[in-house]
């Protein structure tokens, strides 16, 4: 296999992803145990990585000849992809094909925090129906205000799907988009006008705790508020104050600062839906996000760029 360049696997991943890989690359799995060791012995020579968990600083540092870096997920908050670029490395990543379904997840929180269904279903579950009557009238969906914060590729398909419950979009990001919706420099002004707020930023260092206990509490105590991005972007302290003390309606989260923890504040409450990390998660849509992974790599090992490129690491890819 001398030829074959070598790949550090970084999973657990999905084993047909590694199969395939295996077609193409010498594959070399880091293992959970014993990593600095391992990077020792085996760092050097190692061209490419696959991970499904991002890349730690020092796993990076230990590979001297890394030439790529392919990544599942269109979030790369856990590689450092500046460090990246300055070393000539190119990152990949699996945008686009997950907008629809990160965009269905959505829709569905909203709607299932909005018309009560989790505990509907409990209602209907515990006999309450037969013994207490009909589930109290919740609010409609129609006619709402939706406010999403970055109106990027998932952004923009959440957008349009909720155009099909009649909604008003509003969004904020930092610079104005060309698009019919109306544009809000400052995110309090935009909670204050939403009856929706849908996060869909990156996580990472610039977007950390964007919705703080002012954008709570601009939103409302009829808002609901929809996390489909990074646990990292609200501040989760401020949040359980806001719901508890009644400045905040409801909220649907798919996302948790310290995942796969979720406070038990939070599981306690009863005008919130937990969902634990499931927006893109189907097996359609996995399946071409793992598809992509290996492209990128197929791709750069056929011609030197890969198909999916990070921002920072563009002006390195062909
Ligand atoms: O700010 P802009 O003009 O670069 O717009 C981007 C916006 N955004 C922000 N908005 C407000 N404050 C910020 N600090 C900020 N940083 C970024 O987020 C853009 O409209 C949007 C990101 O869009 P895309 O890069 O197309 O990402 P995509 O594919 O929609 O995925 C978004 C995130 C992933 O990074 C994962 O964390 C999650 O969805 O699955």
């Amino acid at each position: 296999m001398t030829d074959t360049p070598r790949l550090l696997f970084i999973g657990p991943g999905m084993p047909a992803v590694r199969t395939r890989l295996a077609k193409s690359f010498d594959v070399v799995d880091l293992p959970a145990d014993g990593t600095e060791a391992f990077l020792a012995e085996h760092g050097a020579g190692i061209k490419t990585v696959a991970t499904f968990r991002g890349i730690a600083p020092d796993v990076m540092a230990a590979l001297p000849d890394l030439k790529v870096i392919s990544s599942f997920g269109v979030g790369y908050d856990s590689i450092d992809a500046n460090e990246a670029a300055r070393r000539g490395i190119l990152v990949g990543h699996t945008p686009d094909v997950l907008n629809d379904e990160v965009a269905d997840t959505t829709i569905m929180l909203w709607l299932a925090a909005s018309k009560k269904l989790v505990q509907a279903d409990a209602w209907a579950r515990s006999g309450a129906w037969e013994r207490e009557g009909n589930y109290p009238l919740t609010k409609s969906v129609r006619n709402r205000t939706v406010g999403i914060l970055g109106l990027g590729r998932i952004g923009q398909t959440i957008a349009s799907m909720a155009e099909m419950f009649d909604a008003k979009v509003i969004y904020h990001t930092r610079t104005e988009k060309d698009v019919a919706y109306t544009y809000y420099g400052d995110l309090v002004e935009m909670a204050r006008d939403a009856d929706v707020l849908v996060v869909i930023t990156p996580g990472g260092a610039a977007t950390q705790h964007l919705v703080n206990a002012e954008v709570l509490s601009a939103l409302g105590s009829e808002g609901i508020l929809i996390n489909v991005a990074r646990g990292s972007v609200v501040d989760e302290v401020a949040l359980i104050a806001a719901l508890e003390e009644g400045r905040l309606g409801g909220a649907g989260l798919d996302v948790f600062e310290s995942e796969p923890h979720i406070p038990d504040a939070l599981k306690a409450m009863d005008n919130v839906v937990l969902a634990p990390h499931i927006g893109s998660a189907t097996v359609e849509t996995r399946d071409a996000m793992g598809a992509l992974v290996c492209e990128n790599l197929e791709q750069w090992f056929s011609g030197g760029t890969i198909k999916a490129c990070v921002p920072e690491c563009q002006h390195l890819n062909g």
